[in-house]
């Protein structure tokens, strides 16, 4: 049991994960699972298994196969995306979570890595700086999932000593791939849309504001959580995470600042509402305080850095 699983490996978050695990234990440990192929060129160094991580028996025979030690367990459906089929969100959401901790419990994997998200968290909760610890009534399917399954998490870790860790991610950021589904993908659709010169059409109003975070920190915060003393670690439920914060109205100013010019017509839906019951920031004084967190990216550095990624040549 010494290879790296990474389930949902075709993902937005699973594409970053692999390249910086094969980066750091080299490709022949990593193993990636999904349903759908992975579109990425360095996919081909590593094992690729195509698995329904929804069905039990697949993820058996998966983790029979890789041996992990680490089993990152990426396959979700995202927020605004899971308001459309909620059933079928919340299977997605829990069926493979709940395959994973099992797994984990009857010992064929040591340590299990689960997203969570700033989801969790509904209108009632504080806007700036909420807090690690507040009620979580969120108003998404997509929520709902994530705050049981942080509850699952605990409960694995409290009852069976099962080693699962998680974080709160904010929106992620990053120039690899799209995210799909989401209510935070319209700020990587704003990097696209500027560099192509055309409109932004934004479903959010202007002064919205929202955790966001580059996949860069994402990653880094994913690998320091995963490396860190158990013993240190105060929160079995899911860690709040706090990059950086923006609205449209001041990403757009930033791009302008950095010489982007982009245009956006603004047409908030549905997906505003969902934006509107999460926090503005988030307090991640317990991720500082137990493992050492510390986002490297504030806003004018995230945009930098996604106009830098989009800039190089399509895969790296
Ligand atoms: C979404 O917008 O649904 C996700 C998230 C914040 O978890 N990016």
């Amino acid at each position: 049991m010494s290879n790296y699983l990474i389930v949902g490996a075709a993902g937005q978050l699973g594409i970053e994960l692999m390249l910086a695990l094969q980066k750091k234990h080299g490709p022949e440990r990593v193993v990636l699972a999904d349903i759908r192929p992975v579109d990425h060129p360095d996919a081909a160094l590593s094992t690729f298994v195509q698995c329904d991580a929804t069905d039990k028996e697949a993820m058996a025979d998966l983790v029979n196969q890789a041996r992990p030690a680490e089993m990152y367990m990426l396959v979700a459906m995202l927020s605004a995306k899971g308001e459309a089929s909620h059933l079928q969100a919340w299977g997605l959401n829990m069926d493979p979570l709940l395959h994973s901790l099992e797994l984990a419990r009857e010992g064929h994997v040591t340590k299990v890595f689960w997203p969570s998200s700033i989801a969790v968290f509904g209108p009632d909760a504080p806007k700036n700086c909420t807090p690690q610890n507040t009620g979580l009534h969120p108003t998404t399917v997509y929520g709902v999932s994530k705050v049981s399954g942080e509850l699952w998490c605990q409960y694995y870790h409290q009852k069976f000593g099962v080693d699962v860790r998680s974080l709160r991610y904010p929106g992620l950021i990053g120039f690899r791939s799209q995210p799909g589904g989401g209510t935070t993908d319209y700020a990587v659709e704003a990097f696209h849309a500027a560099l192509e010169g055309r409109p932004l059409n934004c479903y959010l109003e202007s002064t919205e504001s929202l955790p966001m975070m580059t996949m860069e920190d994402a990653v880094r915060a994913t690998l320091e959580l995963m490396e860190a003393d158990g013993d240190a670690l105060s929160v079995r439920t899911s860690y709040n995470l706090q990059g950086c914060s923006f609205s449209p109205a001041e990403l757009v100013a930033e791009l302008r600042t950095q010489g982007v010019l982009l245009d956006v017509l603004y047409a908030p839906d549905t997906r505003q509402d969902i934006a509107a019951s999460w926090p503005n920031s988030l307090e991640d004084d317990a991720a500082h305080a137990d493992w050492g967190w510390q986002a490297a990216h504030d806003t004018p550095g995230l945009v930098r850095a996604m106009l830098a990624g989009l800039s190089q040549p399509a895969v790296g």
